[in-house]
Order: C-alpha cells, then structure tokens, then sequence
C-alpha cells in the first residue's frame, strides 16, 4: 500500500483578482474556490487520478474536517486522518492575478497536537505498516511541532521497513536526513539551506552534491522550477527538463510531480522514465486552475516534450 502523511493539511482559499494585484488598490475577486491544500494530499489526488490505491493520512483539526474529506473523496482519496478535537484544520490563501506570473501563497500555522496524540497516531501508524509499503511524508508539520518530534515520529515509520520519501524542508528536512530516507525532493533554494550553500546554477547543485555527505540517501532529486529536475542516484546524475506550457495556477507542481516519482516507485520504472512521467503529470498540473490533480492523457502528450540530459 501506498500511504501518503500529510501532519498539517489545508483547505486551500483560491482567489482570482482581476489586473494586477496592488498595494493600497482596491483589488476586485474575479472567482474563488475551495481546493485541497497541504502537500501530502495532493500526492494522493495524484495516485487516485491514476486508479492506484492510496490512502491519505496525517492529524486534522475536527472543525472544518467534513470539507476537506469531501474535496478529498471527490478525488477518489480516502481521508485517514487521526482527527485533532476542538481544533480547526488550517486556511491557506493561494491568490493569483491576470500577470499569469505565479501565485502569492498565504499559510496559516495549523492546530497544535498534544505528546498523547503524536504517539497515539505514531503507534498506529506503525502498526499497520509492512515492508513492501510506501510512505511518503510531504509538508512540513505545523511550527508548534519540534523538528525532534517530526524526527522521531520518521525514524519509527523507517524502523519498520518501508521505503520513506520526504517531501519537507528547512529544519525538518535536516532532521529527515539524519535517518537516511529513501528519497528527498528539495529545491534549489531548500538543498541550499540543507547544505548551507549558495546555489544558483545547475552547476552549482551538483558541485554542492558531489561535495555532500548525502551519500546513504538512495534518490536526492533537486527541483529547479522551469528549469526542471537534478537526479542523484547510484552515482549516476539526470537532468530533466520540463515542457513549456501556459501556466494557470503553479500552487502543487511540486506536489504533482512527487506524486509521479511515488506512482513510477510502485510501478518499478527505470529512472529515466520515472524522471519524464513525474515531470510530465507537474506540466499538466499547472495548466489546472486547482492547487491539485493534473489530466492524464494530457501529460501523457506532455511527456513527448519532456528532454532527458544524462550528466553522469
Ligand atoms: O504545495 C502547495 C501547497 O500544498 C498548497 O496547497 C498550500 O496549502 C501550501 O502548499 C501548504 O504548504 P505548507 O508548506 O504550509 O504545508
């Protein structure tokens, strides 16, 4: 089974503004809507768009729960989550403008979970894991759990066998790298704070990895945005790099696209494939108005445009 951990999910508010939007302006929403939000929930609305079974688990704040489950079920995701009382699951904003150059994202922290709780979900979490499972564990939790704690909470889930991804960044990530997942997906800015360098080319990356004591860490996979992806992987380097699409909301390409390297794991593609259809499914994505879900057949004409560079 494939089980997706998001600690801290979100309803995500999308708001359209017309022109640009602007400082001291009045600006005017054209359309908004609710949509999935956190990181490990778009790696499921992934897994479910390609028929292959999932589940979606992590804490949820009880109070507004019942609409993100069922934004979660119309994606044919089954909501798992350890339900958190008298707390509420977290807003985040996602607002984009008629510039078409990105979206301006806006988090709240999320609920508090108590020690109980963290080893309440953490034993039965554990308990229903066997080795030939995935775990994917993408966002971070909520700041008002330690990196410690995320630690922990990791190195049980590694102790049972599974292969672990990691989809999380700044302390967190750190303390992900200490029990030597089997695959990290930073970015470039993230693999910079990791190794505290200054990265800003392709060629920086690499020189940065090659020099790192990363090593135990089967797949590293850097994310360069347009730029496309830097894979490190049994010695061997990949650069893939994506198609050009017209973007409509670029909020979950990253999420998409760990969704596809999941779903090519559990179908044993080589890595050059697993490279091209992850990127394929993240191109489709940001040609979808919601923060999650991508189109198929679309991505499978994508993937004919996606270029594959092996470095090493
Ligand atoms: O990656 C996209 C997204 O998951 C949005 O849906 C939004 O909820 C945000 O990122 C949450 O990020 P965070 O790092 O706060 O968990």
């Amino acid at each position: 089974m494939i089980y997706s951990v998001t600690l801290n999910p979100a309803i995500d508010r999308i708001i359209h503004v017309t022109d640009e939007l602007t400082r001291g302006k009045n600006n005017h929403i054209s359309e908004s809507y609710g949509d999935i939000g956190g990181k490990g929930t778009h790696v499921s609305v992934v897994l479910s768009c390609l028929d292959t079974p999932n589940r979606a688990t992590g804490f949820i704040g009880e109070n507004g729960k019942e609409e993100l489950y069922s934004l979660l079920m119309d994606r044919k995701v089954n909501p798992e989550f350890f339900v958190l009382p008298n707390r509420a699951v977290r807003q985040n904003y996602v607002i984009m403008d008629e510039t078409h150059s990105g979206s301006f994202m806006i988090t709240q922290t999320g609920p508090s979970i108590t020690p109980n709780e963290l080893e309440q979900f953490t034993t039965d979490f554990t308990s229903r894991l066997v080795p030939d499972d995935i775990v994917v564990f993408a966002g971070n939790p909520s700041r008002l759990m330690t990196p410690n704690d995320y630690g922990s909470l990791l190195k049980k889930v590694k102790e049972t066998g599974v292969r672990l991804i990691v989809d999380a960044s700044g302390d967190y990530l750190k303390k992900a790298i200490e029990i030597a997942p089997t695959l990290i997906k930073p970015n470039q800015y993230e693999f910079g704070e990791l190794t505290q360098k200054k990265i800003t080319s392709i060629e920086d990356t690499i020189e940065v990895m090659e020099k790192s004591n990363l090593s135990k860490i089967d797949y590293i996979i850097v994310s360069l945005g347009k730029k496309g992806s830097l894979l490190f992987h049994d010695g061997s380097i990949d650069h893939v790099i994506p198609p050009k699409v017209k973007t409509v909301n670029d909020t979950g390409c990253g999420d998409a696209f760990v969704g596809g390297i999941v779903y090519a794991l559990y179908k044993n593609f080589t890595v050059e494939d697993m490279l091209t259809f992850a990127t394929s499914v993240s191109a489709s994505k940001a040609m979808q108005p919601t923060s999650s879900g991508f189109v198929p057949e679309e991505a499978r004409l994508l993937r004919e445009q996606v270029t594959l560079e092996k470095i090493k």
